[in-house]
């Protein structure tokens, strides 16, 4: 073999090498519902993960008093368990995105490819309690992202950053809603602009600062961003979360971190009347937490381009919650469960009806193969819910907090 072969071989080799290497991912929040089912089949996957979380869900949990249904391990028990397991690690970082130097910090030891981030606050009943709830969110959201963007953009600029946004930045309008953005004739002249947003709450609100300075940062210093604009998710088993007791999933009921289809099926577990807030007419996108870890993993696979701010819109279907609450109503009774149906004065300000009918053909196209909601996922989620009813704090069922001063 000739000098210049004998290169060439040693070059490709080190290509290989590089690319079978696995991809190393920071799962920001990764001790959250998303995050942690996220972080876990990732592992799952070959990817090397680390969580970055300041453990600050915990935290507030404790200040509002309420507890997720299932016991949660503490993150090192989880991660300890997860290597004895698997095999496999996942490093820890343990702090506050907000502060800049122990996101810098941890970012250059850990050198992510991707960053996967779920760490903000982000329930939008928590960010309507009172002026202090608002600030604390658009300020934790708006400057955990921003830290992130300027990270990325002073030591890595090829790092792909995959952010959770959600589907109500978008609100309901009486429109098609379509994937970021939309092409808009006005005047005579075309253009395709960002979306129009419409959100419902301050915390939905902080995302549409994020997509805000996120596209910005992607047009000025060409960093590369998905926006993952996610629909209410529900479940809690993944094939990994589900291994052990120690690997368990939160499982939010209360009234602020609650969402509508995991609530539901806890209340008809406890015998509580479900509570459709209004006439239940309002109606959103929904996706089992399978499908959540799926589309992050697309994603990543997938990378958007340097300069690129890509918007996805996950989420597999469309319900209204009366719908839901029917669902849940009927797979109760089919289980010898009494379940009622209340509707209560609407604590928020929203449309109770309204036109909706939301693109989400992106993630498909790249291969999503949804996880439908189906009479036995209502089945398990009705029998895990009952397994851990004992812990349900009835107090925390009804809603708190208003939308209206
Ligand atoms: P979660 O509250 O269970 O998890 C969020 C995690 O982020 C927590 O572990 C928290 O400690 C951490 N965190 C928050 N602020 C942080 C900070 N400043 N620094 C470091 N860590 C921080 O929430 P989730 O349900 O897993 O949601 C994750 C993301 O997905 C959020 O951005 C949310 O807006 C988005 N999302 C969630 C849903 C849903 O139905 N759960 C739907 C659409 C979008
Ligand atoms: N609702 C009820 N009864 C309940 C709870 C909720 O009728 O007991 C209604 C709400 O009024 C609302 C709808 O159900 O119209 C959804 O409420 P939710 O609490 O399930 O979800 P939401 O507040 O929208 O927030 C959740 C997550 C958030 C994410 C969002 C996705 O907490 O992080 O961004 O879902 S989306 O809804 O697509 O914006």
């Amino acid at each position: 073999m000739t000098q210049t072969e004998s290169e060439t071989a040693k070059q490709t080799q080190a290509e290989t090498a590089q690319e079978n290497k696995p991809q190393r991912v920071l799962v920001v929040g990764g001790d959250g519902y998303c995050g942690w089912a996220t972080a876990l089949y990732l592992s799952n996957r070959g990817y090397e993960v680390a969580i970055m979380d300041s453990l600050v869900r915990r935290h507030w949990d404790m200040e509002l008093c309420v507890e997720t249904l299932t016991p949660i391990a503490p993150i090192q028990q989880r991660l300890q368990r997860w290597k004895d397991l698997t095999g496999k690690s996942i490093d820890l970082f343990v702090g506050d995105i907000n502060n800049y130097d122990f996101l810098s910090k941890g970012m250059n030891q850990f050198q992510p490819e991707a960053i996967v981030h779920f760490g903000e606050q982000r329930s939008a009943p928590f960010s309507m309690i009172d002026r202090e709830h608002a600030v604390l969110t658009q300020a934790n959201n708006v400057i955990g992202t921003l830290n992130i963007l300027y990270a990325m953009a002073q030591d890595f600029p090829d790092c792909h950053l995959v952010k959770l946004g959600t589907m109500g930045e978008y609100g309901t309008p009486n429109i098609d809603i379509e994937e970021g953005y939309i092409k808009i004739q006005h005047n005579g002249r075309e253009d395709t602009l960002p979306y129009p947003k419409q959100p419902g709450s301050f915390y939905h609100l902080s995302k549409v600062h994020d997509s805000h300075n996120i596209h910005f940062a992607c047009k000025i210093w060409g960093l590369r961003a998905t926006d993952l604009n996610q629909g209410v998710v529900y479940g809690v088993l993944t094939d990994e979360t589900g291994m052990d007791e120690l690997l368990i999933n939160r499982l939010d009921y209360d009234g602020v971190f609650g969402t509508a289809l995991n609530r539901f099926c806890i209340q008809a577990a406890i015998d509580h009347p479900l509570t459709v807030y209004g006439k239940g007419g309002q109606t959103r996108g929904f996706l089992d937490i399978r499908d959540t870890v799926r589309c992050v993993e697309i994603a990543i696979a997938n990378p958007a381009k340097a300069h690129e701010f890509r918007v996805f819109n996950q989420f597999t279907e469309m319900f209204s919650i009366q719908d839901l609450a029917t669902m849940v109503q009927k797979a109760g009774t089919d289980l010898g469960l009494k379940v009622e149906i209340n509707h209560l004065d609407n604590p928020r300000v929203e449309l109770e009806k309204h036109y909706f009918n939301a693109k989400n053909t992106n993630l498909l196209d790249l291969g999503l193969q949804p996880h439908y909601l189906s009479d036995s996922l209502l089945d398990s989620l009705l029998n895990f819910a009952t397994k851990y009813k004992h812990r349900v704090d009835q107090n925390q069922i009804l809603p708190k907090v208003s939308w209206r001063r």
